[in-house]
């Protein structure tokens, strides 16, 4: 155990560049310092967030990297640690069983880890600002749960993936996905794609033919964001139902469908959306989405279910997600949002429903090859990702609350049932300018209208940065 002077080589993120530096060994703590601007001239950037037990128990959370170095003639993956080593002394106290283990991808098999701590100027490469005293100013990225990395448990993961050609239906771990995600949902079978835009389209085409309607509400993301895909791509016309919070009855229905008779466009499908994005994260009510798909059926009508957001549907309810799945045919969910992934979505329905998407997604360009390196981290998604949920709603909950108190702001709290807020503006200070204000404070949201900011929760936000969000938000409304 001790300090010593030791050299070990570091490489850039392609290997192509390498360089030895002399640096501090602790061997007590298992971690080296090495000066940012190395880890920075080698072209490294943080890429996790990486949560570490100090001694005395307390958890924090830092960026992290990994990187290949080579001590003593050996190479190993091994994880960064960015930090300051001016004002952070805490890593040193890290338990040495933080960093003992990490798989190597190469050899994969578990080797020790050498944590290196670069300085505060690789963390302001990434984004985050040094205020005047030197000290880091932090970024609350609220803008979206889709901005989300991965965990080290899934980059873990990830590197060891058994992988096969997915389009010759030969990847294991896309097929345990598939296999996982269709039991889950209690439908027949499931369908890995890249997006959520991706498996709602696939959808809308596998249970419709062109020249035909599709019901739905007005705000929907399909409606909304996905570039009128459903006409480009599938000759579908939207039949828009106006809501305030996102969902609909039979009824609302009913009076929308077509009747058949020869010179109106007949209604192929009718598409839910749970949570809803735009009306602020709220949930269908079970009532109601039972109700639509009981009309449904009665019609012969297939229902859709955008459910990017259903995991946080079925936590905040404190149901099984297959007790909301059973009202709709077909039920997409995206991997890439709350749950954390990096990339994808899983779309989950009956057997041969699945085979066309299959084909639809073909057509689309959405058959990937090694797919597994990303089917894995949705499988440790599953795993670990969605009690979690849970924290994110409370801190969404404390946030709309703390703003609702604040002059120029209206937030409907009844709104509030998952992760997202939406806060409305009323005074002078327009959405964009607030969130323009809020940007120079280090808190990023999303304007969503002239006078609409949403802010959504996800795993990265803590409650101190919550605290940190209001007291921001106090600040730029009272300043005129
Ligand atoms: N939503 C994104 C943006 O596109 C608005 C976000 O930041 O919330 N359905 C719903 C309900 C969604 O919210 C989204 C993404 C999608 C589908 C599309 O998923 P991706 O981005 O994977 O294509």
């Amino acid at each position: 155990m001790g300090t010593f002077r030791y050299p070990v080589v570091l490489y850039s993120p392609d290997r192509s560049r390498s360089v030895t530096v002399e640096t501090l060994v602790d061997t007590g703590a298992t971690y080296t310092w090495v000066p940012a601007p190395v880890l920075q001239g080698l072209g490294h950037q943080p890429s996790f967030r990486q949560r570490l037990r100090l001694a005395d128990g307390t958890v924090i959370e830092r960026d992290g990297t990994e990187v290949v170095v080579e001590i003593d003639g050996a190479r190993r993956t091994t994880v960064i640690i960015f930090g300051d080593p001016d004002s952070e002394a805490l890593l040193g106290a890290v338990t040495l069983e933080q960093f003992s283990l990490a798989p190597d991808p190469v050899a994969r098999r578990l080797v020790p880890v050498v944590a290196l701590m670069a300085g505060s100027k690789a963390v302001e490469s990434f984004g985050i600002r040094q205020n005047r005293r030197g000290g880091v100013v932090r970024v609350v990225d609220l803008r979206s749960d889709t901005v989300t990395q991965p965990t080290p448990e899934m980059r873990r993961a990830m590197s060891l993936a058994e992988v096969g050609d997915d389009v010759l239906g030969e990847d294991p771990t896309v097929h345990r996905l598939e296999e996982r995600a269709a039991e889950l949902l209690g439908k027949e079978a499931a369908l890995f794609l890249p997006s959520g835009t991706m498996g709602n389209q696939v959808a809308l085409k596998a249970w419709t033919r062109p020249g035909q309607e599709v019901i739905l509400d007005a705000r929907a993301h399909i409606v909304l964001y996905e570039m009128a895909a459903m006409a480009v791509i599938s000759g579908l016309l939207p039949n828009l139902i106006p809501t305030e919070a996102g969902h609909f009855g039979a009824a609302d229905v009913a009076a929308r469908v077509r009747p058949p008779v020869s010179y109106v466009a007949p209604t192929g499908l009718v598409s839910v959306e749970n949570t809803h994005n735009m009306a602020g994260g709220t949930i269908f009510p079970q009532e109601r989405l039972a109700e639509v798909y009981d009309f449904c059926r009665s019609r012969g009508l297939p229902v859709h279910m955008d459910g990017a957001r259903i995991f946080n549907a079925a936590v905040a309810q404190g149901l099984p997600v297959r007790a909301i799945a059973q009202y709709a045919d077909s039920v997409m969910f995206s991997l890439s949002k709350g749950l954390a992934c990096p990339v994808g979505s899983v779309l989950c329905g009956p057997r041969d429903f699945i085979e066309e998407a299959r084909r639809v997604r073909k057509m689309l360009g959405g058959g990937m090859r090694q797919a597994g390196i990303l089917a894995a981290a949705g499988l440790v998604a599953l795993d670990t990702m969605v009690e979690r949920l849970a924290e994110d709603h409370a801190r969404a909950r404390t946030l709309a609350e703390g703003l609702a108190d604040l002059p120029g702001l209206r937030v409907d709290l009844t709104r509030v049932q998952t992760n997202i807020v939406i806060v409305e503006t009323t005074g002078p200070l327009r959405a964009e300018a607030l969130c323009e204000r809020l940007r120079t404070q280090g808190v990023l949201a999303l304007p969503v209208g002239p006078d609409r900011v949403r802010m959504v929760t996800h795993y990265h936000i803590t409650d101190d940065d919550i605290r940190y969000v209001l007291d921001k938000f106090r600040q730029v409304v009272t300043v005129a």
